[in-house]
């Protein structure tokens, strides 16, 4: 890690057997590139998996399995911390003293809560859940970080971390020497949102149709039945028209997020073609992009030992960062310093 480059932090949680396309698009592929201009620092957030109350068999696999998707993908241990949330403890800590700084109207105002608790109705709603976006911020303000590379819909949850950062410096700290780092969201718009396949005005999800989700780890087959059974529109012109034609849109910016082709080039090389023809394009890209990932996952989860052996290394790189954080904000709020 070296302090010239900006830092930059992320996260996903360990709640699914794999990692879906819209995770991929969203963020992943985001935080590869940015190894590149960034001091790098990505997690596993093991710790909000547990919102969702999952059995622990499945926590365990799911934390292992994600982690090795990030690698799959390109997270380059070499250049980027890389670790479980659990490993270190400081996240909860912190989550404590800023659960402290937050309005308790303000975090009922979150709409990925509200969402969320009304699906599973308010007897099941933990308290974890509510109080997911506090966490969050821990996560990301431990690290002083400069930039968080996430889809659309955690921006609102970005913008709680940045009120309290600047709540936590401008309650205890000066401006010219600030406690925490404010951080910025860094949102690709192209792939901002990538909508289910078979809802094209929902956002691709864990928790939506099966059968518009593409999962990272899917075997091919499944991958091009569900492109090709894609909900699109009556009309038959291929174009980008996000809110006439949703699911020709949504195929089409998933083609030219793989194949880096513009959305203009390919809405001009479909001229006239049906969408079937589009489908079986956005079969092949698909194919593509996630295979050697696919691969590389089976590769990684075949040396269990190594992929541990990285989470423990990253672990006690981020601890030591952490640990340092929290102690000038434990200092900081007034808190005795244990000897
Ligand atoms: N459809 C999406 N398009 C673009 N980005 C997306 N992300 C999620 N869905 C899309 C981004 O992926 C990261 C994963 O964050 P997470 O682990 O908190 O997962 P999540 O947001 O809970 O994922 P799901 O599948 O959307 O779960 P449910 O069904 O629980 O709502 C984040 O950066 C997110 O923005």
């Amino acid at each position: 890690m070296t302090s010239s480059r900006p830092r930059v932090f992320s996260a996903m949680q360990p709640t699914a057997d794999s990692l879906h396309l819209g995770n991929y698009l969203g963020a992943l592929r985001q935080w590869v590139a940015l190894q590149d201009t960034h001091d790098a620092i990505y997690s596993v957030v093991d710790l909000h998996a547990l919102t969702v109350a999952p059995e622990p068999e499945a926590l365990r696999r799911r934390s292992r399995v994600t982690a090795a998707q990030y690698l799959a993908a390109g997270v380059d241990p070499e250049r980027s911390l890389l670790f479980l949330q659990s490993h270190v403890p400081e996240h909860a800590e912190l989550a404590w003293l800023l659960s402290c700084l937050t309005g308790f109207g303000e975090a009922s105002r979150m709409t990925q809560f509200k969402d969320k608790s009304a699906r599973v109705g308010a007897e099941a709603t933990n308290v974890g859940l509510f109080t997911y976006p506090v966490l969050m911020a821990a996560d990301i303000l431990l690290y002083n970080t400069d930039l968080v590379p996430v889809g659309e819909d955690q921006k609102q949850h970005l913008e709680l971390s940045r009120n309290l950062a600047q709540r936590l410096n401008s309650r205890y700290a000066t401006e010219d020497s600030p406690l925490v780092t404010v951080p910025e969201p860094y949102i690709v718009k192209e792939t901002a949102k990538i909508y289910d396949l078979a809802d094209p005005g929902s956002k691709m999800s864990k928790s939506g149709h099966p059968s518009g989700l593409i999962e990272l780890l899917d075997d091919p087959k499944t991958v091009a039945t569900r492109i090709k059974s894609a909900v699109t529109d009556a009309d038959t012109v291929i174009a980008f028209d996000p809110v006439n034609k949703p699911g020709v849109s949504n195929l089409l910016s998933i083609h030219s997020a793989l194949s880096g082709v513009p959305v203009e080039q390919l809405v001009a090389d479909f001229d006239g073609k049906m969408y079937g023809h589009l489908k079986v394009a956005v079969v092949e890209v698909v194919e593509n992009a996630l295979g050697p990932v696919r691969e590389r996952v089976t590769e990684l989860l075949a040396r269990p030992e190594e992929l541990d052996e990285i989470l423990a290394d990253g672990a006690g790189k981020a601890r030591a960062i952490a640990r340092t954080t929290l102690a000038r904000v434990y200092d900081a709020v007034g808190l005795v310093p244990a000897r």
